[in-house]
């Protein structure tokens, strides 16, 4: 019934508000609002945008203090009349992950809340014709929205890499990140893992990019450089919030950076000249004058939180906020003082901000403040690398064929309901378009010459086409894609590990299926945290593109973290909502650290293993089932 309660609720967020439709009294004393509505209603609420973190903070304690499921759901209905709303969905879902009374209940994931983040005007025009449709005719007469080829565009350069870059299940699970992960979430301790996954995860995010420019033909994104240069690509978002009108601004190509309104760009250097010295020297400075040590396993996540900046990250003051403002400033190139009162670009808004060609070259120039950090690790010993009597004695991979993947589209139905605008009582069906692969299983074939024991298996890939495998161990290992990690138990003797793509800890499934639960606490959530299962693999190309391949077991008893909290999603892997490490190892293990080698084959130790296999597109399309 929980579960219907919050749809109702969320079902409404995007609509207009019944005015006095309901009482604060009893609910909300008046000094717990009057600050309220900072936030204008006629635009998108930034997560990057500082200037909103108080609002939040605000809205979020009144949820999460309601004290009980009753009053928490009056208190939403209250704040409704009073919040930007796409503020309160944001707030909405954070808090129905962290109250006691909500667990077990699916948050309603942000396409289904607002596709019009996700989809293009065109398409919502078309579907708001076909809702118009009586419902026995809507199936029949006009029974989907086609939206398949709405990412063709061939003059623009980067048409060829729309498909990623405008994915539904990437950019909603983009955001998703940001909900289990908040910036702006008040006690120290409850995201003890926070600013390691900042940084792993959209790197990953660029890694992968990278893999489908490779797969097209294109060099991978040079990573911005100069604030005062002009950005080469431009982008056309062609998106508006249907509720208020709201068309967010294209930027065209060659636009410099300027500075907004209480944000200068010497700032921004300002801030990052001091990230970057924390990192080369290893010491950050607290806001005590005391220095915290970097140059250990934890530092990579008081780094990830000082770079992101959070209400909990150290010293914010003196290390300023760069990754956020950079988002703000990108999104307000077109109008930086506001004189126009124009619209904000798609890197303003966290769930279109992937969508931006430039988003992956701005995480790019934020990596390289980590890669400093990491460059001050040394290189992982022998022992640290290896797994006692354990040998991998062969590893390979299968689809249809031995070592070889298929990749091809593939369409699938992407119904909008409730959470709608105008689809208030009705369905409608769109018809999408994404990159699928065949599923594939990988064999690892491992001898343990020592006791029975638990194994913690990691498996990346790297595409090694001409332009990668030219370079030496230390320019490939920070490209690594990861595939999976998993926890496998060792008898003594020879071991067979099958482990099918279908099992990948770091992707989620049903992105385009109706997400209903339980209201269940002992029932995992559906956090939709995680990349999208359909892009595992890059697209790999026609003539099959090499992928590079690598599996890494290590002992899990020196692994575990005792009282690791426990997943409250169905997702595990490193991208999950975990308040605790569940591992020990630096996500990205081992090809975070550089290597005093030149070829992986001098770092192998015998409980890794490459092989190479290929990638090969079809070009035919599927039909999801
Ligand atoms: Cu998720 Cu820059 O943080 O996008």
């Amino acid at each position: 019934m929980k579960w219907f309660e919050i749809h109702s609720l969320v079902s409404k967020i995007n609509k207009p508000i019944d005015i006095g439709y309901h009482s604060s009294e009893g609910i909300l004393e008046h000094q717990d609002y009057e600050n309220l509505g900072m936030v204008p209603e006629h635009q998108p609420f930034s997560l990057f945008d500082e200037r909103y973190y108080k609002e939040v903070k605000q809205v979020l304690k009144l949820l999460m203090k309601a004290k009980d499921f009753k009053t928490f759901i009056k208190t939403a209905k209250v704040l409704h009349e009073r919040v930007n709303e796409d503020l309160l969905y944001y707030c909405l879902s954070v808090a129905i992950l962290h109250r006691n009374d909500t667990q077990g209940i699916n948050i309603l994931p942000v396409q289904d809340v607002y596709p019009d983040k996700f989809l293009k005007l065109d398409i919502i025009k078309k579907m708001k014709m076909v809702s118009k449709y009586p419902s026995s005719e809507r199936f029949t007469q006009m029974p989907v929205v086609d939206a398949t080829r709405e990412t063709i565009n061939y003059k623009d350069k980067n048409n060829d890499l729309n498909y990623f870059l405008e994915d539904i299940g990437m950019n909603s699970g983009h955001y998703q990140w940001h909900v289990l992960n908040p910036a702006i979430w008040w006690r120290p301790g409850d995201y003890d893992w926070k600013g390691e996954q900042f940084y792993w995860m959209h790197k990953q995010m660029v890694c992968r990019y990278d893999a489908e420019r490779l797969s097209n033909y294109k060099k991978p994104v040079e990573p911005f450089n100069n604030w005062d240069e002009p950005i080469l690509d431009g982008y056309a978002p062609h998106l508006r919030i249907d509720k208020l009108g709201y068309r967010y601004a294209f930027r065209p190509p060659l636009m410099v950076l300027s500075d907004v309104k209480g944000l200068s760009k010497s700032k921004m250097l300002m801030w990052e000249e001091r990230l970057m010295k924390a990192a080369l020297r290893g010491f950050a400075l607290a806001d005590n004058d005391t220095g915290i040590d970097l140059n250990n396993e934890d530092g990579i996540d008081v780094l990830g939180g000082m770079v992101e900046s959070s209400l909990t990250s150290v010293n914010p003051k003196f290390y300023g906020n760069l990754h956020n403002y950079a988002h703000v400033m990108a999104g307000k190139i077109t109008d930086p003082k506001g004189v126009h009162d124009g619209a904000y670009g798609v890197m303003y808004d966290v769930p279109t901000s992937a969508r931006d060609p430039l988003f992956y070259a701005w995480h790019k120039y934020i990596n390289r403040i980590f890669e400093t950090h990491k460059n001050q690790l040394p290189p992982y010993t022998k022992k640290e690398l290896e797994f006692k009597d354990v040998k991998i004695t062969n590893f390979t991979i299968k689809g249809v064929k031995d070592n070889v993947v298929h990749t091809s589209w593939e369409e699938s139905l992407f119904v909008v309901s409730q959470g709608f605008t105008f689809t208030k009582n009705s369905e409608v069906a769109v018809k999408v378009k994404h990159l699928q692969h065949e599923t594939f299983n990988y064999t690892i074939e491992v001898e343990n010459s020592g006791p029975a024991r638990k194994a913690i298996v990691r498996i990346y890939g790297l595409p090694y086409i001409s332009y990668y495998s030219k370079m030496n161990f230390n320019q490939l290992r920070k490209r690594n894609i990861e595939l999976d990690i998993f926890t496998t138990d060792l008898v003594s003797g020879n071991n067979i590990i099958v482990r099918s793509s279908k099992d990948s800890s770091i992707v989620r499934k049903d992105i385009y299926s109706t997400h209903k639960t339980d209201d269940s606490p002992k029932v995992k959530r559906q956090c939709h945290c995680t990349w999208p299962d359909y892009m595992l693999l890059p697209k790999g190309t026609y003539e099959g593109m090499p992928f590079s391949t690598v599996v890494v077991i290590n002992d899990w008893d020196e692994e575990k973290v005792e009282q690791a909290s426990s997943c409250r999603c169905v997702q595990t892997g490193s991208y999950c909502d975990v308040d605790r490490k569940p591992f020990k190892r630096a996500l990205g293990f081992p090809f975070d650290r550089r290597g005093k080698v030149n070829h992986f084959d001098e770092l192998k130790t015998p409980n890794m293993a490459r092989t190479v296999i290929k990638i090969k597109f079809t070009g035919k399309t599927t039909y999801s089932t």
